[in-house]
């Protein structure tokens, strides 16, 4: 059965607004996953060590027949293709591809978290998920629309309306 699951992609090197553009034709053009809803194109303070460049920030709606650790190797793969190095946590990226929800599933394995454990506290995790998904309950219950007018758009500014963004 396919499953509706929400990626969230950031990027802070090397041109991230095209790193993320050519992030979401790859997941689209993977015969596994199809790309059904994609948010604003966002730039966001970064969160972390400090004197990172800015990110970019997006979530895509997609869907899938892959369980939840194969659309991990999938989306992991695709990071690696797209130059990613893995050295700081929360360090500077090319490319992060984080499953925020798939489907109604609540997850605790060694490799996998979901919902996303760092989602509720994420402005630019939750506003761009706004974009794509506006009546979204998480798995228990709460309303998406209240957790945003909680943590507000602060440190967020929209750069492009509509996918493809550039
Ligand atoms: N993992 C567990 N649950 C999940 C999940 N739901 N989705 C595991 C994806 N992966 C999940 O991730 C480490 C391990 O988490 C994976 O191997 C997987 O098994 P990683 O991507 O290799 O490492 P990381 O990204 O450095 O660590 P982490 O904790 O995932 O960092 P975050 O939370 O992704 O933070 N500031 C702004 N403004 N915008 C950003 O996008 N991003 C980060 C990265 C920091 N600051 C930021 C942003
Ligand atoms: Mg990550």
């Amino acid at each position: 059965m396919a499953e509706t699951v929400y990626v969230a992609l950031g990027s802070n090197l090397e041109q991230p607004e095209l790193q993320l553009q050519r992030a979401v034709d790859t997941i689209d053009s993977s015969p596994q996953m199809t790309v059904c809803g994609c948010s604003r194109l966002y730039r966001s303070d970064p969160v972390g060590p400090p004197g990172q460049p800015d990110y970019c920030n997006a979530v895509v709606a997609i869907t899938t027949t892959l369980t939840p650790l194969q659309l991990l190797d999938a989306l992991q793969s695709i990071e690696n293709s797209h130059g990613r190095v893995r050295s700081v946590r929360w360090g500077p990226r090319t490319l992060d591809l984080d499953i925020i929800l798939f489907g109604n599933q609540r997850i605790e394995s060694q490799r996998l978290t979901i919902p996303h454990y760092q989602m509720q506290v994420r402005n630019f995790v939750l506003c761009p998920l706004l974009d794509v998904a506006p009546d979204l309950e998480l798995p228990d219950g709460t309303a998406l629309q209240a957790m945003v007018d909680k943590l507000g758009y602060r440190g967020l500014r929209v750069i492009a309306e509509n996918y493809p963004w550039i």
